[in-house]
C-alpha cells in the first residue's frame, strides 16, 4: 500500500501568516495581496474552471504540448526518478508525464490547497496503483531542506514545475525561486518548468477578463476569503477585476477597482482604498526563450532542451 497519508510543512497555511502577509500587502503602494491565497477550496474551484474557458489557452496548450514531447523528456530522466510537482493542482499533467518514465521511484504533490492535494492523490493512485505517493501539504516557497526532509531517500530527483506558475514571480523572485527548487532537486536532479510565451496582446487579455466572469469571481474571491478568515468587511460589490498587459514588464496584472471610496478593517486594522483605485492581485509573466534563458542563467542552472508550440514553453534545466 503506497503512503497515501498527507504530511504537513510547518507554518504553511498558518492563520497568523495569513494576517501578516495581507496587512503588509495593504500597507504598500500599490496595495497588494499575495496571490498564493487565491486558493483555498473555493478557489482551486475557481482556477479549475478558470482552465477550461475558450478563453484560457495555458492548461489546454500545455497539456498538449506535454503529450507532445513526454517520451523525449523521459529520455533524460533516470530510471528510479522520483518526480516533485510543486503546485501539483488536480494532477493531470503528472499523469502524463509519469505514464512516459519507465520506473519512477516515487511521487509527490506539493499543495497548498488541501481539496486539491486530496483530488490528485486520489486520481495518480487510480492511474498508478503500484507507485509510492506521498502527498505533502504546504507552500513550495518553503525551505528546500524542510521538504527534502518530509520525503524518502532517493538517488534521482526530477522537480516537475509546470503551468506557469514561474509567471506569478518577478524576475529576482523567480530565480530565487528556480534555486531553491535546484536545491530540492539535488546534485544530479533535473527541473521542468512551464512558461507562457510573450503572444497577442489581446489574446493575453482575454485570457485573464474572461466572457464569464469566471477570473473576475476568482480575482475577488481573495476578498471573500480575508472577510471570511480574518474578520474583515470588505464588500465585494465595490471592487471591480481588471486584468491589463503591463507591455515594459512583459506581464499580465490583475487588479481590484475601488467602485467609489471603499473603507475596509482586517482583523481591526482599517484601510481606506479612494474611488478608482486598486489593490494589486496578481503578476502573470510572459516569456520569450532569450528571458526565461536569462532567468536560468541567473539561478546558476543549464538549459538541457525545450520545447514550443509557439503558445507555452517547456524547459528542460540541470544543475
Ligand atoms: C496558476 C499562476 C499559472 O497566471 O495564468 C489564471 C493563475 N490567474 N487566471 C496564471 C491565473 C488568472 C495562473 N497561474
Amino acid at each position: 500500500m503506497p503512503a497515501l497519508a498527507r504530511q504537513s510543512l510547518k507554518a504553511s497555511s498558518d492563520q497568523s501568516e495569513f494576517l501578516q502577509d495581507v496587512l503588509h500587502g495593504l500597507h504598500q503602494s500599490p496595495p497588494t495581496l499575495p496571490c498564493k491565497y487565491f486558493y483555498d477550496r473555493a478557489g482551486s474551484q475557481l482556477f479549475e474552471e478558470i482552465c477550461r474557458l475558450d478563453e484560457y489557452y495555458v492548461t489546454r496548450s500545455e497539456i498538449d504540448l506535454l503529450q507532445q514531447c513526454s517520451r523525449q523528456i523521459a529520455q533524460h530522466i533516470e530510471p528510479s526518478t522520483t518526480v516533485i510537482e510543486p503546485g501539483a493542482g488536480a494532477g493531470v499533467k503528472a499523469a502524463i508525464l509519469l505514464d512516459a518514465m519507465p520506473s519512477p521511484r516515487a511521487f509527490v504533490p506539493l499543495e497548498i490547497s488541501a481539496s486539491a492535494l486530496e483530488e490528485a492523490t486520489q486520481s495518480l493512485h487510480k492511474h498508478f496503483p503500484g507507485l509510492d505517493i506521498h502527498p505533502l501539504e504546504g507552500d513550495f516557497t518553503a525551505d528546500p531542506q524542510d521538504i527534502r526532509s518530509a520525503l524518502p531517500e532517493t538517488d534521482n530527483t526530477l522537480i516537475f514545475f509546470p503551468g506557469s506558475t514561474i509567471g506569478n514571480f518577478s524576475a529576482p523572485e523567480a530565480v530565487e525561486v528556480l534555486g531553491n527548487l535546484s536545491t530540492l532537486a539535488g546534485e544530479d536532479g533535473h527541473i521542468l518548468v512551464g512558461a507562457d510565451q510573450i503572444k497577442d496582446r489581446q489574446r493575453l487579455t482575454n485570457a485573464y477578463d474572461d466572457e464569464k466572469g469566471i477570473t473576475a469571481e476568482f480575482n475577488k474571491n481573495i476578498l471573500k476569503r480575508i472577510n471570511r478568515e480574518l474578520d474583515a468587511n470588505f464588500d465585494l460589490s465595490g471592487f471591480v477585476h481588471r486584468a491589463i498587459y503591463n507591455e515594459s514588464l512583459d506581464r499580465i496584472e490583475m487588479h481590484l477597482v475601488a467602485k467609489g471610496d471603499q473603507r475596509v478593517t482586517v482583523s481591526g486594522h482599517t484601510f481606506e482604498f479612494a474611488d478608482g483605485t486598486f489593490i494589486h492581485t496578481e503578476n502573470s509573466h510572459k516569456y520569450s526563450d532569450d528571458s526565461f534563458r536569462r532567468l536560468t542563467q541567473q539561478a546558476g542552472l543549464q538549459m538541457v532542451q525545450n520545447w514550443s508550440n509557439g503558445e507555452v514553453a517547456l524547459y528542460l534545466l540541470a544543475r
